[in-house]
């Protein structure tokens, strides 16, 4: 068998983290012969919990888990760390306004963008999924000037895969025909799930639904508040479905995106399709050999162009209010 990996989760006690470590535990995102050591991030009040949770996750004898390790000193936990997935975050309460939800991820976020940028191997790869995941991601990102901001992303493919679900079920194709999907933007209601490049069966899906009206009234805003969906529904927020799309982003990330297809990542914007560069802006990614890279050369009608255009914006609020606190 091959060298263990270390993984990280953040947040491990958590409802995500509950589907999410035993999924990596059984091999999901590495395969079955990379033995895997977890390092399991928590807030103190949450570690007796979390005790519990690595007693299930013994209690599972995965062959592929080689130990765990639990703590609430990020420097420690992401010791040599080559994937760390950053779940835990403060969650929006009564009362809190945006810019409070901002401060108090941006105290998490530079704290564990210092402790990567100090303590995580050469090779590490970030994936954030705690919310607001872009931003927290570029916090983290400009707290670790040593690590190649390309290593960082948002999970955004949850809200890729929830758009495969809805187009499957309007078309009656299967997922597995859906090629090229894309989400623009931000993990937000403003996000821009884009269907003018898929292909079902190999052809053009927006051909194949031939329903503008469908796409704006129906698709756009049914994949951008399935969340709110999934809490009225089940009195709690989407954390299978979250936990399977950081699985999803991971491996393929980790082992490469299947040829005629791509993925969505939320990645530092290099400029590409005129989004500004430095935000954290989800878009059509291809990975090889453990890098991602922007599709190129898509052509863009003036439908997304203004959509694409108005989930940049708000991420360039986001930013500028982080960066007037002083947290990039
Ligand atoms: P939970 O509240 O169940 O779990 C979060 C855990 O993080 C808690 O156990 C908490 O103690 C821990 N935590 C808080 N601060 C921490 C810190 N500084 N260091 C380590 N751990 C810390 O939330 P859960 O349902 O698991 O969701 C986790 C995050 O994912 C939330 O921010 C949520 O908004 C976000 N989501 C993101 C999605 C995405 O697609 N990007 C979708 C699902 C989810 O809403």
């Amino acid at each position: 068998s091959q060298s263990p990996v270390k993984v990280a989760v953040t947040g491990a006690a958590g409802q995500i983290g509950y589907s999410l470590l035993f999924r990596i535990a059984s091999g999901a995102v590495f395969g079955p012969d990379t033995p895997v050591q977890l390092r399991l991030l928590e807030i103190t009040p949450a570690l007796g919990a979390l005790e519990g949770v690595v007693m299930e996750l013994d209690d599972c004898a995965f062959p592929t888990l080689d130990s765990v390790e639990i703590g609430d000193d990020p420097r420690h936990i992401f010791d040599g760390v080559n994937l760390a997935l950053l779940v835990g975050a403060r969650p929006r309460t009564k009362g809190m306004e945006r810019g409070d939800l901002l401060e108090a991820n941006g105290a998490i976020f530079t704290a564990q963008g210092k402790a990567l940028n100090e303590a995580a191997a050469d090779d590490v790869k970030i994936g954030v999924t705690g919310n607001p995941a872009n931003t927290n991601a570029l916090i983290a990102m400009s707290n670790a000037p040593d690590i190649p901001s390309s290593r960082f992303s948002a999970l955004t493919r949850l809200d890729h895969n929830r758009a495969l679900s809805q187009l499957a079920a309007k078309t009656g194709a299967g997922v597995a025909d859906i090629r090229k999907m894309t989400i623009w933007g931000n993990h937000s209601a403003t996000q821009y799930p884009d269907i003018f490049h898929a292909e079902i069966g190999g052809q053009n899906a927006a051909e194949v639904v031939d329903d503008q009206a469908w796409i704006e009234n129906d698709f756009i805003p049914t994949v951008a508040k399935r969340g709110a969906a999934i809490i009225d529904a089940r009195g709690a927020s989407s954390a299978a479905s979250a936990a399977s799309a950081t699985i999803d982003a991971a491996r393929d990330w980790v082992h490469g995106t299947p040829d005629g297809d791509w993925v969505s990542m939320a990645v530092t914007s290099d400029g590409s399709y005129g989004i500004p560069e430095g935000i954290v802006y989800s878009f059509p990614v291809t990975c090889s050999g453990g890098e991602w890279s922007i599709v190129q050369g898509l052509d863009i009608n003036d439908f997304s162009r203004s959509r694409m255009d108005s989930t940049a914006a708000e991420l360039i609020e986001e930013r500028d209010a982080v960066r007037s606190l002083g947290l990039i």
